[in-house]
């Protein structure tokens, strides 16, 4: 070996160590072998999955607007409202089967799929096999590094995805001079026209499907349907590849862009899509795409690679660096992660991977999720597949609004704005939705949208099974987003003019969507609990029926927040009253023979008792009608619902699992199960193959790939951190015995405070609370705490008068958040907006 080899030897130790080091670094030792190995990187809008193959490189591409269709057929099932008082009257004779029948009349259209743009292939001759192979996704800066040597050349390729410039950059360099020869070419799955700009510029232009029919689907003979003859639907793309900079030689034809004898080249990527509006016909009352793309390449073209990144890297980390976490203890931070993922899912320790998997969900958040865009889809913003599962669209009976769980305690306020959003073009065709299936006032979302904000009961008029296609709740639970986000900011305007109406509005459906039943209590009927099946005492399997729980407890969430928003707001006392009347008529929760929350209307057996939906425990998670601090009777039957569900199920079930266990304040019970939601799967040659879990790239598996399991896992670490919904800021509720020293930065509690945790050997030594709004922060926290010299704490008595902790009126309390307990203190510390207060403790 010459000193030159031992020294380049000793350099690739050197960059393995240290990236192996970086508790934000997630590295392999080889290329992905598939999509679930490759790593995802974006800005929100733009999107790419990077395989990290030396020769033949693949990047497949997304752009967040690019989605089949067009605007909604507002009433694509005219006159199906005559059923519903026929399946009410088959419902209140008990005649299920009958109901169910009448129930799927009442269908209209399904979703449209969001698309891929396509692939960027980078072609590189080696002779011979590549070593010193290196490829990681720093989350710290959200860039995307492989580094590779062959032919005795050190190459290295740089990818991130700018949010200030809307571009891609791929930055490919060789450690030796004049050494890089790559092609540049593209492919999409869509029919395109590919021209060349100049010698140095790919253009590729096409259009997305008019319509695509879901995955599950396969009756009709054109599943994908391109063009539509009256120039609506079918969204336009202009998609450009182009060579910023290089020293090498340039030269470029629709097979691809030649750069050769270079030792850098920077590669600028854009898109953009005609899409212009949840209402608009993408083609032909479109945007612009060229000029928009043509503004885009304009901007980013006369700033250096290295302004970009700057910029790049401040804009992520203005959200990323609010929030820090971290867990003392051994860790397997050297690893590769999927050699790491082994040795978790083995019983290795690694307090580090968990915090990674926590911040990990941010990252995807920021990601995928900014403001004037969609929200983050079922796969976040990564899908290479024209007909991709469930049309990677809204699910909105409980996979939607996972993926917003965690924004607003991870102090991503602002990113859970796209939703926010949405809701409200969901409410605008929910109006038609439910003028025409229901002859009632309001809105409210059936269980899927889309990027044009479909409301309608889906399932192409009648083919849907009613167990989810019928379900009428998404208003009530996207209402409560609406109203969380006015908790944890306190932003009175936005509640005023943007989130009350609507919130109200979802109600004022519920109001008509309720009837009373024989003994005069409020049901929903036709009612699901979604996609589950009971069996009725004659032995008949039947799903749709009457006031299942959920239903009743999404109510009693969207009437007790627009009680709460009105009066904070000081209007509609007559609406205010009507709500609180109809709320304590609404049919009772049920505790069953079991011991156990009931599901249904009736103490039935479900068809599948381990099913992964666990929707009567909306409950307790996301809701707060049920928690141990206030209805502990309620929450022991929530813990026997899930005993018998079991910790088995999905991605996203063990996810929102994870969540339930933290709310009834089991932290081992939830840590149990946060290491089963990182058990590796989908590797090739292991045995990890079946079920669900993570994937090598840190994906959660449903399987397949869904992202909502990875935001459910970093929500339900939070809820394990810190919880502010019933009452009070609960400090370290279910910290699992393993993690008995710790610290947390950054995160949000309701009504405006920040907080930073420090704790060692299971108690709190540091707590720093910072006040946005003021008012009386209450604490719960199980060792006492002192104030640091300027601040008071007292013991903590009667209601907490802070108004964002108002707990709503609730016939199933029977203690109170602030009554003592063993081993628990609980405080009040007056606060003022701006000011930071420091809290000692642990000794
Ligand atoms: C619901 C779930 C499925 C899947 C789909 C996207 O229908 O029951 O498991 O997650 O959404």
């Amino acid at each position: 070996m010459t000193h030159k080899t031992a020294w380049i030897g000793l350099f690739w130790l050197v960059v393995h160590a240290v990236a192996g080091q970086n508790p934000s670094a997630i590295w392999y030792r080889q290329p992905a072998r598939n999509w679930n190995e490759a790593l995802p990187v974006g800005n929100g809008r733009l999107g790419a999955m990077v395989f990290g193959r030396a020769g033949d490189e693949l990047i497949q591409l997304n752009e967040s607007s690019l989605w089949s269709g067009g605007p909604v057929n507002p009433n694509p099932n005219p006159g199906v409202a005559k059923y519903l008082p026929e399946i009410r009257e088959a419902l209140f004779r008990e005649d299920y089967a009958a109901a169910a029948k009448l129930t799927q009349k009442m269908q209209g259209l399904y979703t449209e799929a969001y698309q891929p743009l396509g692939d960027l292939l980078l072609k590189q001759d080696f002779s011979g096999l590549p070593t010193d192979y290196y490829r990681d996704l720093n989350i710290k800066t959200a860039t995307s590094t492989t580094r590779f040597k062959a032919n005795g050349v050190s190459y290295t390729r740089e990818i991130f995805v700018s949010a200030p410039d809307q571009v891609i950059v791929l930055r490919l360099t060789a450690d030796k001079k004049g050494t890089l020869n790559v092609t540049a070419a593209t492919r999409s799955p869509h029919p395109v026209t590919k021209t060349v700009a100049g010698r140095d510029e790919l253009v590729i232009r096409g259009k997305a499907p008019a319509h695509a029919d879901p995955n599950y689907v396969n009756y009709n003979p054109k599943p994908v349907i391109y063009g539509d003859s009256a120039g609506c639907k079918g969204m336009r793309f202009d998609w450009r590849v182009k060579v910023r900079s290089t020293d090498g030689s340039v030269s470029a034809d629709t097979a691809g862009i030649r750069i050769q004898t270079a030792t850098e080249a920077v590669l600028l990527l854009t898109a953009a899509t005609s899409f212009n509006g949840f209402d608009k016909c993408p083609d032909r009352e479109g945007r612009d795409e060229k000029q928009l793309v043509d503004g885009y390449l304009k901007k980013a073209l006369p700033k250096s690679i290295d302004a970009i990144r700057k910029d790049h890297i401040a804009d992520y980390q203005r959200f990323f660096n609010r929030v820090s976490f971290s867990l003392a203890n051994a860790s397997l931070v050297t690893l590769p992660m999927d050699e790491r993922l082994k040795r978790y899912a083995e019983g290795g320790t690694d307090p580090e991977l968990e915090s990674l998997y926590y911040q990990f969900g941010r990252y995807l958040l920021i990601s995928s999720s900014r403001p004037g865009g969609p929200p983050a889809n079922l796969q976040g913003l990564w899908n290479p597949m024209v007909r991709p599962p469930w049309s990677s669209n809204y699910t909105t009976n409980i996979n939607a609004e996972m993926n917003y769980w965690p924004a607003e305690m991870v102090n991503l306020s602002d990113l859970h704005t796209p939703l926010l959003t949405w809701i409200g073009y969901m409410a605008k065709t929910g109006r038609e939705t439910t003028k025409n299936f229901y002859n009632a006032r309001g809105w409210t979302v059936h269980h899927n949208s889309d990027i044009w904000g479909a409301s309608n009961p889906v399932g192409d008029k009648g083919k849907g099974s009613p167990s989810w296609a019928n379900w009428a709740m998404g208003g009530a639970w996207l209402s409560q987003h609406l109203y969380d986000h006015y908790l944890f900011t306190g932003d009175k305007k936005y509640l005023q003019d943007y989130a009350y109406p609507l919130m109200k509005d979802a109600a004022l459906f519920y109001t008509d969507w309720l009837v009373e039943d024989k003994q005069g209590r409020l049901v929903t009927a036709p009612s699901t609990s979604p996609e589950n099946v009971f069996v009725t005492e004659q032995g008949a399997k039947q799903s749709v029926s009457v006031a299942t729980t959920m239903d009743m407890g999404l109510i009693w969430d969207v009437f007790s927040n627009v009680i709460h928003a009105s009066s904070q707001l000081g209007i509609d006392p007559d609406f205010r009253k009507e709500l609180s009347d109809k709320k304590s008529k609404l049919f009772p929760l049920q505790i069953g023979k079991n011991g156990n929350l009931q599901e249904w209307y009736k103490d039935w057996q479900d068809e599948d008792p381990q099913h992964r939906h666990v929707s009567h425990l909306y409950v307790l998670h996301p809701g707060r009608e049920i928690s141990p601090l206030t209805t502990p009777k309620f929450a022991d039957a929530a813990r026997k619902t899930l005993e018998i569900r079991g910790d088995g199920g999905t991605g996203w079930s063990k996810s929102w699992k994870i969540n339930f266990w933290a709310r009834l304040h089991d932290g081992n019970h939830a840590y149990k199960l946060l290491r089963e939601l990182l058990k590796l799967t989908g590797m090739e040659g292991t045995d990890y193959a079946k079920g669900g879990g993570t994937y090598p790239n840190l994906f959660c598996a449903h399987p397949p790939f869904q992202i909502d399991g990875n935001f459910g896992g970093t929500s339900g670490i939070g809820e394990m951190l810190l919880q502010s919904h019933d009452g009070l800021l609960n400090l370290l509720p279910a910290r699992p015995d393993v993690w008995a020293t710790g610290e947390v930065k950054g995160m949000k509690a309701r009504g405006g405070y920040e907080l930073d945790m420090s704790w060692k050997d299971g108690k709190l030594t540091r707590v720093a609370v910072r006040s946005a709004l003021g008012g009386n922060c209450r604490l719960r926290v199980t060792n006492a705490l002192k104030g640091d010299g300027k601040t008071a704490l007292k013991t903590a008595k009667g209601v907490n008068l802070n108004t964002f902790y108002k707990l709503p009126e609730n016939r199933y309390q029977t203690t109170t958040p602030e009554t003592p307990a063993n081993g628990v203190w609980i405080y009040d510390l007056a606060t003022e907006p701006g000011k930071e207060y420091v809290l000692v403790g642990g000794n």
